[in-house]
This record gives C-alpha cells, structure tokens and sequence, in this order.
C-alpha cells in the first residue's frame, strides 16, 4: 500500500517537474514582432518565382512604349497559344504568370466595353478574340495563378488627363478582375506621361486600391509602394543585400513621388507597413519581344546571379519573358529557361542539412517544440525560437562527416515578422571556426554563396535581432560549378580581346556565327575587328570536356577614325566613343541642354542605318538623355534631321542600349545629336556612355 502510494507520488512529481522544464509543451510561441504580413503576403512570398509576360502592339512594331496611335490592326499573332506559355512557365518551375493586359499604348488584350483600342479592333481572330481568357483559363489547367499588369497611363484614351479617366480606368480594372477568376497580383505601373491631349492624370489611387479588393480581396496590390507588395527599384532583378520587407509609405505615391530607389532596394527597418519586394527583371535587354534580341537572351550565369539577387535576398523575382510576333514563347528562350531550371533543381535537390544535428545556444524554454532539430526538418512552418530576452544566438550544424557545400539557405518564420538585423555564417576548419560571410537581413529567404568548401560543422550566428529569432529552415547545399562566361570587348582601334576568369579554361571563338566548338579558333591575343561583325566564345577546360555557356557581340564600325567636337578641348568627350560601356562622359553643368548638341565627325563618308546609344552604366540616372533629335551631313554645313523629337522609351529604368533604325540609309560623315530633354526632370548635364553608327 505504502509502495503504491509512494509510486504515485513519484510520478505527480516527475510530472510536474518535466512540465517545469516544457515537455508538456507549455511554453509559449514568441508573441509576433513588429509590423506583420497579410496572410495573402505570406502565401504571396511562397511563390517566390513567376512569369512576367509582355505582349500587345509593342511586339509588332518593335518598341518599347507605343504611343497609343498605333493602328489596333498591326495587332495579328498568328499561331497564339497561352497553353504553350503556361506549359513554359510550369517547366520552368514558375507558380504563375502576370500579363501586360493593357500597357501604356492603351490597347486593351481583352475586347474592354471602356475603350475602343482592343483586340476587338485588331485583326487576330477576326475581332473576336479575349488573350485574358485564354491565359487564364491555361493558367487554371496547368496549376499556375493568374495576375494582371494595368497601366493606369494610357497615350490612347480620350479621357486621359481628365477626373472622368479615374472612374473608366477603375472600371476598366472590375471589367478584368470579376471576369476571369482569381487574381494573385494586380500589377500598377507608377509610370504617368502625357496622353493624346498632352495631359498628365492624376491618379485616384485609393480609388483604384478599392477597386481591387472589392473584386480581390486576397489579391497583392503591387506597385511601387504597395500596399500588396512593392517595386525593387530597378529592373534588372536584384534586391539590396540588406532588405526589409517593411516600408514607410505615408506621404509616397507610385510614379514621381515614390520613395528613392535605394529606398525601395532595402525597405525601411522599421517601416510601419508591409511590403515586401518584388524584382522584376526581363530575360531579354528590353520589356517586349524584338526579333533583334533574340541573340541576347540573358545566359544561365546571369539568371542564377538574378535569382540569388532577388529570391535569395528575401524578394519574389517576376520573370518576363516576352511572347513573339506568332503569339509564341520563342525558343531561345524557353530553352534557356528550361536550362536555368535544371541548374536550380541540381542545386537545391539536397538538402545536405536535412536531419542532421542541429545545436543552438538557447532554445526557448528548453521546449521541444522550439527545439534547433526543427532547423533542419525541411519543413517552413516549424521553427526554432529563443528565449524572449535572448537576442544573440548561435546556432550549429553537425555533417558528421566532412562534406562539400557552397550555398547556405536561411529562412525567418514570417508570420511573426522580420527580426534579424546581423549575422554570421562560420564553417569549422578541422581546428576552429573560421567565417565565412557576414550580412545583415534574412526575411522569408536568405541565400548566401561562396565557392566550395569541405567542413563537418557550419555555424550560424545570429549577432542582432530585433527581438528574439523565430527561425524556421537552415539548409546547406552544394550547387554545380559553373564556368564563367567568358568577356568579350573592343577597343577603340577595333581590337577585340576575349577574357576567361578561369585561369586554366582555354577560349575558342568564332566570327561567321556559328556555334564554337574546342575545335574553333584558339583566342590568344586581340585581334582586329574593325569593321565589325559577331564574335561568339566560349571557355573550355578539361580538354574540352566542360565548357561555359556561349557569349556573344555583335560589332558594327569601330571609332577608330572618330573625333568628338567640342569647343572646351575636353578629353573625356572620348569617352562617348571608346568602346568602353563602363566610362560615361558629363558635359559641364547648363541648364539649357538643348544648346550643346553632340557632334561627331566619322572621319569617312559611311551609309548609316541607324546609331545607338548607351547610357551610363553605373546605377546613377543623371543626365541620360530622354527626348532627342538625330541629324546627318556630309559637310558639316548642310543638316539633315533624320529623326526628329523622339524618346528613348524606358530608358530610365532600363538603361539598356538603345538601337535606333532609320527609316532608310543615309550617307553622311558628320552625326549630331540633339539633346531635348533628360530622364530628371532637375539635370543640369548630359551622360553618354557611348553613341556608335549602325551600318550592318
Ligand atoms: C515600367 C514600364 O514603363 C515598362 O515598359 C515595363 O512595363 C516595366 C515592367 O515597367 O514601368
């Protein structure tokens, strides 16, 4: 009796002191910190990669902005299938797809009651077809969510720049969003030009927003300040390194009175509202299919940097990948998709972490449930927390045995915010830890890369966060190595050199455009190439067995015989002419631009096609020209206005280089370039990067 009763005893008191020490589980989750994601914000996030598509009369009359006056006729895919893009887009492993459904020009791929500049109008399908049904009913066969691009600047409709436009652009946006099924994202373009009346809107954006969600509720609102999720502040698809998903956005407006870029490169760290990071970013150099870019298809080197930029960096990367002319993805690039999904299914189909130990310095409440293990069980909705005063942590990973990684993946549990404002990742050298990187922000995904290492144990440290760590996955991973792509340039006398950052690749390269093989030309020195031409490379190492990815450049004339003219003797003017993408000439600081035209003599009589444009390259937008005028003479005396008061469109935040094709050919010695206006409204100078002739 006694016994027995001693026994139970035992066990009410082994009872209570284990739920002392939490394996009853009584120990509390971290209460949420800050500012929160929307549930529809944290289901957003999760997509992480989807397509971007840009399509309508742009792609048919090869510009980037159409200026609304186009005829809705030249509108004519032949051979359209968005079941081919949705099967693109799920190959490709994208969770959806955004469609440009009406873009600056107005021209609506829905036949809309609200305009009269629609696929109604065009010749596809005798006017009877809708690009919005067919896309979205793909996107429901294949698995994949449907969002739509709107552009609130519309160059086509009467009503634009007046308080009427507000109310047919908000009925526009129910007309699209209650006619074709769920939403995931309704894309805003800040973009505000002029219209046909040479007016400027001013938005209704609250109105707009309403409209959304009285039709959506559950759809992100992107834009450059959200409210849904927000615009990275470039478009060449890289987030700051360090980003918050937090952004202040009263007293900001998308467009003109958007927060400064850099600003929406990092969010604000205790910003008040959330919204989070989208890049987007084309595969090609510009927005809408170009027949002339179909060699510059971005290679798989440049997407993978692009996707650790965005996805890796606590962003959503919106992919375009523009259809062509026959209302096709071209195969260039559905190829290069296809190569680029392989490489990211090769990197991250093992988890190298998974199931391993898991040690941390503190675990809150010594409970289970908040226990590291839960670091590595590949699973985002189970995380490891500290205690509520611990805000320094480290956490360690046991291999077991020594094993090769490059790529460490860190992930914050967002449901309860952004927390973590530093941290370390060390690896163990058989002796000690040594670091390996240290950054500042992890939000939903963090991806470091480094080159290969061999290590048993890897070691985070979390050294700032601004409440105790709620972290759900930690993963290590050992990604393909990749050759580097081999640099192509030319200099001012034509000489082109080929460079390889491998030190053991050889370089082999063509010039008739042919594909190089490791028995095509062995690349030593430079060699001349003035008068231009294609020169495609690529590195070889293992005698051939491995090889990078193709690069190519195309050439036109070199500068060899070109002189700048200019008054001040100024010896950066070269700079605008010596093949040097990276170096930028300024002209001193006037307010009247439009007074310094840019005159190059050829040094020879040439027939011109066209010429090009680079603008500076190094992030900075000042001074890139916008509005132009383009004139030739073979004398100097005597001008020709060859292109008069046009617009390098989207420049600004593309600054890609802009080719420009004449209308016919002309000869001429002498080219001018007029500067009528620049991409800020406050420059006082002129950027070029470069200005070259198209001959070819
Ligand atoms: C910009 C537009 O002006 C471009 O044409 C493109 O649509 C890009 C995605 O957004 O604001």
């Amino acid at each position: 009796m006694f016994y027995l009763k001693m026994k139970q005893l035992l066990f009410v008191l082994t009872f209570q002191l284990l739920s002392i020490i939490g394996f009853t589980q009584q120990v509390k989750a971290p209460a949420p910190y800050g500012t929160l994601p929307g549930e529809n914000q944290v289901q957003w996030q999760k997509m992480e990669y989807y397509m971007f598509i840009h399509f309508g009369p742009n792609t048919f009359t090869d510009k980037e902005w159409g200026h609304g006056d186009e005829d809705p006729k030249v509108f004519n895919p032949t051979q359209l299938d968005a079941g081919q893009w949705a099967r693109t887009a799920k190959a490709a492993g994208m969770k959806g797809i955004i469609i440009t459904a009406k873009h600056h020009d107005g021209f609506c791929l829905w036949p809309s009651k609200y305009s009269t500049h629609t696929v109604r109008e065009s010749a596809w399908k005798n006017g009877k077809g809708d690009v919005l049904r067919e896309l979205s009913d793909a996107c429901r066969k294949y698995g994949l969510k449907f969002g739509v691009y709107l552009s609130p600047w519309d160059r086509n409709h009467p009503a634009y720049g007046t308080p009427e436009y507000n109310t047919v652009f908000a009925n526009t946006l129910t007309e699209v969003l209650s006619n074709y099924g769920p939403v995931f994202e309704q894309w805003f373009d800040g973009a505000n030009g002029e219209g046909p009346n040479g007016k400027r809107q001013v938005y209704d954006w609250p109105l707009f927003h309403q409209t959304v969600y009285r039709n959506q509720p559950k759809a992100v609102i992107f834009s450059d300040v959200g409210p849904g999720c927000r615009w990275v502040g470039n478009e060449n698809g890289f987030a700051g390194t360090t980003n918050w998903s937090t952004l202040n956005t009263a007293g900001f407006e998308p467009g003109q009175k958007a927060p400064s870029t850099k600003v929406l490169n990092q969010g604000d760290e205790d910003g008040k509202s959330w919204v989070p990071t989208e890049a987007d970013v084309s595969i090609r150099p510009g927005w809408f299919y170009s027949a002339a870019t179909d060699d510059k298809v971005k290679s798989i080197n440049h997407l993978l940097n692009i996707y650790y930029g965005s996805v890796g960096r606590n962003a959503n990367l919106l992919l375009n990948v523009p259809v062509d002319r026959r209302g096709l993805i071209h195969a260039n690039d559905s190829i290069r998709l296809m190569e680029f999904r392989k490489v990211l299914d090769q990197t991250f189909a093992n988890n190298l972490a998974k199931g391993t130990k898991v040690a941390a310095s503190n675990v809150r409440g010594g409970a289970k449930q908040f226990a590291a293990n839960n670091l590595a069980d590949g699973n985002y909705e189970s995380y490891w927390s500290t205690d509520d005063a611990v805000t320094e942590a480290s956490l360690t990973i046991d291999l077991a045995k020594e094993t090769a990684i490059n790529r460490i993946v860190l992930q914050e549990y967002i449901p309860l915010g952004q927390r973590v404002k530093s941290f370390a990742v060390e690896y163990w050298d058989g002796k000690k830890f040594r670091e390996l990187d240290r950054q500042t922000t992890i939000g939903y995904k963090r991806i470091l890369t480094f080159p290969v290492i061999k290590t048993s144990k890897v070691r985070v440290n979390i050294l700032e966060s601004k409440a105790c760590p709620v972290i759900a996955e930690v993963q290590l991973y050992k990604a393909p190595e990749l050759l580097s792509l081999p640099q192509i340039s030319r200099n001012r006398e034509g000489k082109v050199s080929i460079q390889s950052e491998s030190p053991d690749a050889v370089v082999r390269y063509t010039t008739d455009g042919s594909e190089p093989t490791f028995s095509s030309s062995h690349y030593t020195q430079p060699f001349d190439f003035g008068s231009g031409g294609i020169v495609k490379a690529k590195a070889f190492i293992n005698n051939g067995a491995k090889a990078s990815e193709t690069v190519s450049n195309t050439y036109d004339q070199a500068s060899q015989k070109w002189s700048v003219a200019g008054s001040d003797k100024d010896k950066r003017l070269d700079r605008m002419i010596d093949g040097d993408a990276r170096t930028f000439w300024m002209s001193a600081q006037s307010n009247e631009t439009s007074q310094r035209p840019i005159i190059i003599d050829l040094g020879e009589k040439l027939t011109l096609k066209g010429f090009s444009y680079v603008p500076r390259q190094d992030g900075n937008t000042g001074g890139i020209i916008y509005q132009y005028s383009f004139s030739t003479s073979e004398d100097r005396i005597n001008w020709t206005r060859v292109v008069n008061n046009a617009a390098f469109a989207n420049i600004k935040n593309n600054p890609v280089k802009q080719d420009v094709l004449f209308e016919r050919s002309y000869a001429a010695r002498f080219i001018k370039l007029e500067v009528l206006s620049t991409v800020n409204e406050n420059d006082q100078q002129i950027t070029v990067a470069e200005i070259g002739v198209i001959t070819r």
